[in-house]
């Protein structure tokens, strides 16, 4: 059986980094780690080969090649699914689908031959079975969320593994928190599964035989979802491995904020190689965090806590988000003030939308306020449903905050007010490729020569030289990524 693992093209936004990874030389930031998972998973006789778009292109002779066509997707990659299913209806190729586009709802492609939902690690094995016994049905699916003990390694071989900024790696799904707007819960329950830690190692030891060095993403939804584990079992089995094959990655992950509560666990990821960890603040609105049941963040300093995290030695970056109920006119200005003092220097900020299986979505369908279906990218400016604020006025105070964020006078002060406040103590001994030889030279010329905020650039580049000279490699980063930020968002400096 010869099958074709298709990944579709996601469109330019906040994630894609695609500007910056220009300078890097890279297609995508990482790669579809819900396929390689899967193509694991598939009988050993099996031809498999993987086209992820967002770095090369599909051809018709792959379609052809293939007996059955595997595409995995999330809602953001729709336009793209809608074509590849064009092509293989053309070539007369058996598709199967899932992923979490297909998991939240179907109904809306007829033409895919298999769904297999939720996670495979369950529906798969049901699939094979009836295609095996030549009676394979069109709908698999199940309310159970499986053990992850025997997922086995993704077949990271199949990616061109140079074409990526980073990998990435799975140790956990599900989060105890109950966060009214988030379908992680709906896809992957509140109970929090692990890898066992010989799975984990087995994981880093094949993306180290692939001869990766470089950063390795944790995408755990919430990494401290089970702190006992990961904090007493996990941490200190990756800390002796990265030990022993001294430091050939960085990590980095998401976790929610009382993260900050525990200094003995931050340092010890921190000694561990991780640089930095994603954390959805949301607001600084307390009625909206309790509006949206964000209890985690509630009752708490936020701007210390991030504080708190950057100097144990782990960068934040963190989402925002603006639109609930309980928002006033005077959200717009909070939010930048928090951004701007906490040195969070890649803050996604989106406009609230209610995602399918969401309780957000029930309510609001309940007060009959749903309009449309949400486009799953928070920051194109769409809503799918009627907020209490006016419109045009959340839009405006949206804008707002972009520009006040991402114009490169504040943004390059927020660099700096990170790199006053970060403690890194990662241990990843310094080497230089000529990749980022390139990519430096390339930040000199277009954001320190062409660009109409280069004065901003001079003067940070100079600033960390003199004051926080081990940190010159984040500023680069750092620029690197305002640059895409601008781009995306349309800013002119
Ligand atoms: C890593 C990640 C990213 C990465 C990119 C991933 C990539 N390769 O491009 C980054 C950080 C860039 C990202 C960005 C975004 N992401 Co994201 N991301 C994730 C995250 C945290 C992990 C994905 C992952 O690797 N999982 C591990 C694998 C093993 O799980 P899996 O993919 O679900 O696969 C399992 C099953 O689904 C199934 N399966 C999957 N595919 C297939 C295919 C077939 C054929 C079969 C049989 C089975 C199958 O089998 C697998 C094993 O059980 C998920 C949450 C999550 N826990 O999954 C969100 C998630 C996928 N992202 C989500 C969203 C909304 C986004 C954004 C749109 C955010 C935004 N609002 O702007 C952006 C858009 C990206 C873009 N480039 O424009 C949503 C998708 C919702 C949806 N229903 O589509 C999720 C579910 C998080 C959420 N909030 O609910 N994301
Ligand atoms: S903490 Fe994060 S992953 Fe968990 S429910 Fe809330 S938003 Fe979702």
């Amino acid at each position: 059986m010869n099958v074709l693992l298709i990944y579709p093209q996601y469109p330019d936004s906040f994630w894609s980094y695609k500007y910056a990874l220009r300078f890097i030389s890279k297609k995508a930031a990482l790669p579809p780690l819900g396929l390689i998972t899967v193509s694991a998973m598939l009988p050993s006789g099996w031809q498999k080969r993987l086209v992820d778009m967002n770095v090369t292109s599909l051809l018709e002779k792959d379609i052809q090649w293939a007996d059955y066509v595997f595409i995995s997707a999330m809602y953001i990659q729709k336009s793209s699914v809608r074509k590849i299913i064009d092509e293989c209806v053309r070539s007369g190729v058996k598709m199967v689908a899932g992923g979490p586009l297909f998991t939240q709802d179907y109904s809306d492609y007829p033409q895919i031959d298999h769904f297999i939902l939720n996670e495979a690690e369950i529906t798969l094995p049901m699939f094979l079975k009836d295609l095996n016994e030549g009676n394979p049905k069109k709908v698999y699916k199940t309310d159970e969320f499986p053990q992850i003990s025997s997922t086995p390694v993704p077949d990271f071989h199949l990616l061109q593994i140079h074409k990526y900024a980073s990998m990435n790696i799975q140790i956990s799904r599900g989060c105890p928190f109950s966060c009214e707007f988030c379908e992680i819960t709906s896809l992957f329950g509140h109970k929090v599964r692990l890898k066992s830690t010989r799975q984990i190692l087995a994981e880093l030891d094949r993306l180290y035989e692939l001869h990766w060095r470089r950063p390795v993403f944790i995408v755990d939804d919430n990494f401290i979802g089970n702190k006992k584990a990961i904090k007493y079992e996990l941490l200190p089995a990756m800390n002796e491995w990265m030990k022993k094959h001294k430091y050939p990655f960085t990590f980095n992950t998401e976790a929610s904020i009382d993260l900050a509560d525990d200094r003995e666990l931050m340092l010890l990821m921190a000694d561990t190689g991780f640089d930095s960890v994603f954390i959805g603040i949301e607001t600084p609105e307390e009625s909206s965090l309790n509006e949206c049941n964000k209890v985690q963040n509630k009752n708490r300093d936020l701007v210390r806590s991030v504080k708190d995290i950057q100097q144990s030695g782990l960068q934040v970056s963190g989402g925002f988000i603006v639109g609930f109920d309980n928002d006033s006119p005077s959200v717009f200005q909070r939010q930048i003030d928090f951004i701007q003092q906490s040195g969070i220097v890649s803050a996604m900020v989106g406009l609230l939308n209610a995602p399918k299986n969401t309780r957000l979505y029930s309510r609001l369908e309940s007060e009959k306020r749903l309009t449309t279906e949400a486009t799953g990218n928070n920051t194109d400016l769409s809503m799918n449903f009627v907020p209490k604020m006016n419109y045009h006025e959340l839009i405006a105070g949206y804008k707002k905050i972009i520009h006040d964020i991402y114009t490169t006078g504040p943004y390059y002060k927020r660099i700096r007010q990170l790199l006053t406040n970060y403690k890194p103590r990662c241990k990843r001994p310094v080497k230089i490729s000529w990749i980022e030889i390139k990519a430096v030279l390339k930040s000199i010329l277009i954001i320190g020569v062409l660009n109409k905020g280069r004065t901003h650039y001079w003067k940070l580049f100079i600033w960390t030289l003199l004051r926080r000279p081990a940190l010159i490699a984040d500023t680069m980063t750092f620029s690197i990524y305002g640059y895409h930020f601008r781009k995306v968002f349309g800013l002119s400096d």
